[in-house]
């Protein structure tokens, strides 16, 4: 039986927010055996590399409230190609970031060949600012809002010729620190969110099953999911740029992959936030590739 095929695409993009080392979240993943792992589960792996990030010197102007938006429109345009280009080759793409807004890239590329793409964010955030909700002006918390048709014109246009993903085809997962405009757009658009409470009540088993059905239901015809890894509990992730305790837990996160790769609707993954500066010993990245281990179908028995 022929192989399935998967390309790992690094992005080593700081630009959305303004702690330093999170660019080092692809070398980190590296280290921790990311392709060693896939190849281990039978996978044909290919190493694409990294998508070339410039440091720009453009000096910030004051109108501009999106910060690093000259950056975050050139590496999302490079890596929208990029991820367009290994779709097209039939591989599976498994993105290794960089910070969050990386996804404006990631989905733009993966918009183009599904009509109707369902999207997990696995995150502590919902990233689904607006430049009017904005607390920071950090595009790493506005990614799902650009995936949605919403925002920046300049960051909606990277997927200029791709459907906008629809409202009711997201899923968010593990989300406790959300600003006040997120809250109301997620309640005004209806958007299926499992905060932690809801993890905490159901439990991620219940959860999972409710999200599976939930997406099956809308006929989605490919799922990409976004794992932020500070969607876990900082004790298991700690090098990441904005941790917030009362997170999910190992073993929680693991059930979700494994849950989540049984129900064989995962199309695309990226693992994105990982910062080796801020980790104990590459602990987070190390997490990182267990979780992909486990969402590629790795069993423990
Ligand atoms: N909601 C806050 C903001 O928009 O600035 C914090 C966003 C953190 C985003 C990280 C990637 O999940
Ligand atoms: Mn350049
Ligand atoms: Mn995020
Ligand atoms: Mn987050």
């Amino acid at each position: 039986m022929e192989k399935k095929k998967i390309s790992i695409i690094g992005v080593p993009s700081d630009y959305g927010q303004q702690r330093r080392g999170v660019d080092m979240g692809p070398s980190a993943m590296r280290y921790a055996g990311a392709i060693e792992r896939l190849e281990k589960l039978g996978y044909d792996v290919n190493d694409e590399g990294n998508v070339s990030v410039h440091k720009t010197k453009k000096t910030k102007s004051e109108e501009d409230k999106l910060l690093n938006l000259e950056e975050v429109l050139e590496v999302s345009e490079q890596l929208a190609e990029k991820v367009d280009e290994v779709i097209k080759q039939g591989r599976f793409p498994v993105i290794l970031g960089g910070d969050h807004s990386i996804s404006i890239g990631s989905i733009a590329g993966i918009r183009r060949h599904y009509k109707n793409l369902g999207v997990i964010w696995f995150d502590a955030h919902t990233d689904i600012n607006t430049p009017e909700t904005t607390p920071s002006g950090n595009i790493h918390g506005m990614p799902l809002a650009v995936n949605l048709g919403l925002g920046d014109e300049r960051l909606i246009n990277v997927a200029k010729d791709a459907p906008a993903v629809k409202f009711e085809n997201v899923v968010i997962i593990g989300a406790r620190s959300i600003d006040e405009g997120e809250k109301a757009l997620i309640k005004e658009k209806k958007i299926k969110i499992f905060t932690m409470h809801e993890i905490d009540r159901m439990g991620m088993s219940k959860v999972i099953e409710e999200t599976v059905a939930y997406l099956k239901a809308r006929q989605v015809d490919g799922v990409h999911i976004s794992i932020d890894l500070d969607a876990l509990d900082p004790i298991y992730t700690p090098g990441v740029g904005t941790p917030v305790p009362g997170g999910i837990t190992y073993r929680e996160s693991h059930l979700a992959m494994e849950m989540l790769e049984e129900a064989k609707i995962i199309t695309s993954c990226e693992f994105v936030e990982v910062n080796p500066i801020l980790d104990e010993r590459n602990k987070t990245a190390d997490t990182a590739v267990a979780l992909m281990g486990s969402l590629m179908g790795e069993k423990l028995v």
